[in-house]
C-alpha cells in the first residue's frame, strides 16, 4: 500500500468512525428527548409527575440517592422506566369526551394504564410552589391544537400524600375552547406552549393540578397530574 492509500484508508475509517459516533449520539439522545415523529406532549408548569421527575433524574435514573431524595419518583422510574422516558405518551385514544367513563377512580393520573400505574401512587411527590392565581402550561409538542383543555385542582382537604385521585376530588378551575395548533408560544425545542391562566382560591399545601387536553387532530386525550404546593 502506499503512502496515499493508506492516507485515503485512514480518511475513510475516520467518516466511518463519525458516522458510527453520530448514530450512537442520536440514538442515546432519543432516549432523552421524544423524536419529533411521536411527539405529543405534557404538563411542564407546573411539570406533571413523570415530567418533573424525568427533568430531575433522566439522566441518572439509576443512582439509588433518588430512593431517599426523591422517593416517588424512584418508584415511578423502578416500576417502568421506559414509562418514564414516554413522559409525552400519557393519552387515550376514540375516548370520545368520555373521560369519566374511560378512566376509573384511583387511576387518574396514570389514565388507567397500567405502564403508567406508579404516577396513581399516593406520596410525597415534589410539589411546584405556586399562588392561588397561577398559568399552567402545555408542551404541545406537534402542534396537535386543541379541541379544549380543562384543568382541575382538588378540593382543600385532599391529601395526595394519603390519597389517590378520584373525580371527586377535583374542582373544574379553567376551561379553553378551541386552540389552534401552534397557537401559543414557540417553544424553544418543538411545538408550541399552550399557557392557560388558572385561579384556584381557598387552597393551602399540596394539591394536584390535572389537565385534560382534546388534541384537535384526532381523537387523541392527553391526562396528567402535577403536584403543587399553594403557599
Ligand atoms: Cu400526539
Amino acid at each position: 500500500m502506499n503512502a496515499t492509500a493508506a492516507t485515503g484508508m485512514r480518511r475513510r475509517t475516520a467518516v466511518i468512525l463519525a458516522a458510527v459516533i453520530a448514530a450512537a449520539a442520536a440514538a442515546a439522545s432519543a432516549l432523552f428527548f421524544a423524536p419529533s415523529s411521536d411527539a405529543h406532549g405534557t404538563a411542564i408548569g407546573p411539570p406533571s409527575r413523570n415530567y418533573s421527575c424525568w427533568e430531575r433524574w433522566g439522566h441518572d435514573f439509576q443512582n439509588p440517592d433518588m430512593a431517599t431524595e426523591d422517593p416517588m419518583c424512584w418508584q415511578a422510574w423502578q416500576a417502568d422506566p421506559n414509562a418514564m422516558w414516554n413522559w409525552n405518551g400519557n393519552y387515550l385514544e376514540q375516548v370520545g369526551g368520555d373521560h369519566e367513563g374511560a378512566i376509573p377512580d384511583g387511576q387518574l393520573c396514570s389514565s388507567g394504564q397500567d405502564r403508567y400505574a406508579a404516577l396513581d401512587a399516593p406520596g410525597r411527590w415534589q410539589t411546584t410552589p405556586v399562588d392561588q392565581d397561577f398559568t399552567f402550561t402545555n408542551h404541545d409538542q406537534a402542534d396537535h391544537g386543541a379541541d379544549y383543555y380543562r384543568i382541575y385542582v382538588t378540593e382543600q382537604g385532599f391529601d395526595p400524600t394519603t390519597q389517590a385521585l378520584g373525580w371527586d376530588d377535583l374542582e373544574l378551575v379553567a376551561e379553553t375552547g378551541v386552540i389552534a395548533p401552534g397557537e401559543g408560544e414557540p417553544s424553544d425545542t418543538v411545538g408550541t406552549l399552550v399557557n392557560i391562566d388558572v385561579s384556584a382560591p381557598g387552597r393551602t399545601g399540596h394539591h394536584i393540578v390535572y389537565m385534560i387536553w382534546q388534541a384537535s387532530h384526532f381523537d387523541q386525550s392527553f391526562y396528567s397530574c402535577s403536584d403543587v404546593y399553594f403557599q
